[in-house]
Order: C-alpha cells, then structure tokens, then sequence
C-alpha cells in the first residue's frame, strides 16, 4: 500500500433534485361573474381579495393568467378543484395546469 495520501481537491455535494413545478392557469371566459372567480382564488389559492382581483382581471384582460406554481400533483388537483367549483354552479370557470419551462 501507497503511503501518499491524496487530499481531495473538491468536495462532492449530494444531488438534491427539485421537484419540476407546474403552473395553474385560469382561462378567461364570458358568463362567470368577476366576483365568482376571486372568491375561487381566495378559497383554493389562498390569496386575499387585492391578488385574487388583480389574478382575475388579468386574465379577463389578456385571456389566462398564471395562478401560481406547485408540484404537478398539487397543481392538478387545485386546478381541478377550483374547476369544479364553477361547474357546481354552472359557470364555464376553467383552470388548467402546464409544466414551467
Ligand atoms: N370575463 C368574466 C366576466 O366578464 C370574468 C372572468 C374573469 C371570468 C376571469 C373568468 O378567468 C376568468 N364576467
């Protein structure tokens, strides 16, 4: 056996993988009352009236707005909840989910 002891010269760092994130879209349409939409985002994203107002007239505005990013699981499931809930009322309400590039 060698007596030389090599000193190494970087440190190896565990691969700690992020989880990929995906968004929650809410689409634009005609027929679901502005104040439908900001009750939604307040009860399933958690927003408060100031960001679920300004989240929905963007997308009334521009057609969709990006909601928020969470893993694709939590996305999916808060997109189809906050769908459902429009449907129970009868609106066209829509949020969809995409992976963040
Ligand atoms: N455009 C709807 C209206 O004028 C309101 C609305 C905003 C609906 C955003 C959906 O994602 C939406 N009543």
């Amino acid at each position: 056996m060698s007596d030389i002891e090599l000193k190494p010269r970087a440190k190896v760092l565990p691969k700690v993988a992020r989880p990929p994130l995906h968004k929650v879209i809410l689409v634009n349409d005609d027929f679901t009352p502005r104040e439908f939409v900001v009750t939604v985002l307040k009860a399933e994203f958690r927003m408060n009236e100031g960001q679920a107002h300004r989240v929905m007239m963007t997308a009334h505005q521009r057609g969709a707005c990006v909601v928020a990013v969470f893993t694709k699981d939590v996305a999916e499931s808060k997109a189809t909840r906050a769908t459902d809930a429009g449907r129970a009322k009868g609106y066209p309400l829509l949020f969809t989910t995409e992976p963040e590039e």
